[in-house]
């Protein structure tokens, strides 16, 4: 076979991978070509998303906002990440839907509808920043293999369900208790009905802090399908992988929870920094627990062009996984000097921090604004690309929009 033509046939192989379907005329599109379900984020009106953003894979789907998406206060559905491993379920029946509590360190098995959840249990609400593993993994070089998050697998929505405290104690935990793991109903892209996508979980200590809920609202509405109706695990400020989607048991384990994507590579850095591209054993590599300190410019969209002499006023969110952030600045000079920005207090432990300043110019020419915050331990956003990692993990250099002021 000539060099030419097995470029191009493997290239439509995985262009079909993506699709998930063979594109059948394949052969006659034209060189370079992005079929329009990949150019669109979802042709087939399965989500509810705006149509700006970004599809990074269509199987599993993987879809991110623009940072310009993400201006809200509150995420709403429309602008908020979608992150999957595997196949996201159908034809959910919520009233034959039950959470069994199970594991080693379980008193005693239990297992309840969502209407018993709703009634027997006192419901909270608060919002959580939600962030992916990988968000920024596509400036990692050597590069990371996995969905190329820019900046936009980051939210903030409202959650509103159960303590899982309040399950754990009723279902009692025995001394030995180490970890919470999650199983959920998605299924393995293979369709292998015996492999799970993804089971995660957190330590006992996480899942006992009071914003840890079992939840069945987003914004005050079910939670969207592809959010993980009807019922997800919320444990925010950590990897949103923690966060289990379409949740039916949990197990209380008398060790370190090992499901699926919990060892090896898998949301794991090494536990100590190492040079870019060098190979790290998995006793080496450590658990990612509380996401770095991180912020986004929302207001204005990268690339605004501004009047001469007039005043630019930008916004957006910082957040420090379990931390609160403590300082916000900004620098319009390449990060040579820094400015304070005004910074809000979060509405409740882990939620984002709005911030917002007034930027003069001194004179017309391109500017870049770079945004830095700073949290309550002292730690700040690098300015490039921090600490390399083999799954292209943790990224949270400062985020940096364009602007151009003319007369
Ligand atoms: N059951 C299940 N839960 C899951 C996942 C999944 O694939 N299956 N993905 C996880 C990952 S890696 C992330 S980043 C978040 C994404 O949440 P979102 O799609 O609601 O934004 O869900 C987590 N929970
Ligand atoms: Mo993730």
């Amino acid at each position: 076979m000539k060099r030419r033509a097995f470029v191009k046939k493997t290239a439509l192989s995985s262009l079909a991978g993506l699709i998930g379907a063979p594109i059948v005329f394949g052969k006659k599109m034209p060189a370079n070509y992005r079929p329009v379900t990949l150019q669109e984020p979802d042709p087939y009106q399965l989500f509810d998303l705006n149509q700006e953003m970004v599809v990074l894979n269509n199987r599993p789907w993987n879809i991110e906002a623009k940072a310009h998406l993400l201006d809200e206060d509150i995420t709403s559905a429309e602008h908020m990440f979608i992150r999957n491993n595997g196949v996201i379920p159908k034809d959910i029946d919520v009233k034959s839907w039950t959470l069994t509590i199970d594991g080693e360190s379980v008193q005693q098995e239990k297992t309840y509808s969502l209407a018993e959840l709703k009634s027997k249990f006192q419901q909270y609400t608060y919002q959580v920043t939600l962030e992916c593993g990988g968000n920024g993994r596509s400036e990692f070089d050597p590069p990371a293999k996995g969905n190329q998050w820019t900046v936009g697998a980051v939210s903030c929505a409202q959650w509103t369900g159960v303590r899982l405290r309040d399950l754990l104690e009723d279902v009692g935990v025995k001394s030995d208790a180490v970890y919470i793991g999650y199983h959920a109903i998605d299924t393995h892209l293979s369709g292998d009905p015996a492999k799970e996508p993804i089971s995660r979980g957190v330590p006992m200590e996480k899942a006992l802090q009071d914003e840890t809920l079992l939840a069945f609202q987003m914004n005050g509405e079910d939670i969207p399908l592809a959010h993980g109706y009807p019922l997800r695990l919320i444990a925010g400020g950590w990897p949103a992988s923690a966060s289990g989607k379409w949740v039916n048991r949990l197990s209380i384990r008398d060790r370190v929870h090992d499901g699926a994507k919990m060892t090896g590579t898998s949301y794991r850095i090494p536990c100590k920094p190492v040079a870019p591209g060098e190979k790290v054993e998995d006793k080496d590599m450590c658990i990612i627990e509380s996401m770095p300190v991180k912020s986004l410019i929302t207001y204005p969209k990268s690339g605004a062009i501004i009047e001469s002499g007039e005043k630019l006023n930008i916004r957006g969110h910082a957040w420090a996984g379990e931390l609160e952030v403590s300082r916000m600045e900004y620098s319009i000079d390449f990060g040579a000097s820094w400015n304070q920005a005004n910074l809000d207090q979060p509405v409740n432990r882990l939620a984002w921090q709005h911030f917002s300043a007034s930027i003069e110019f001194p004179e017309n020419g391109y500017y870049e604004i770079w945004a830095k915050a700073t949290d309550s331990n002292g730690n700040s956003q690098p300015m490039v690309l921090p600490g390399w990692n083999p799954k292209g993990y943790l990224n949270n250099a400062c985020h940096r929009i364009a602007i151009k002021v003319e007369s």
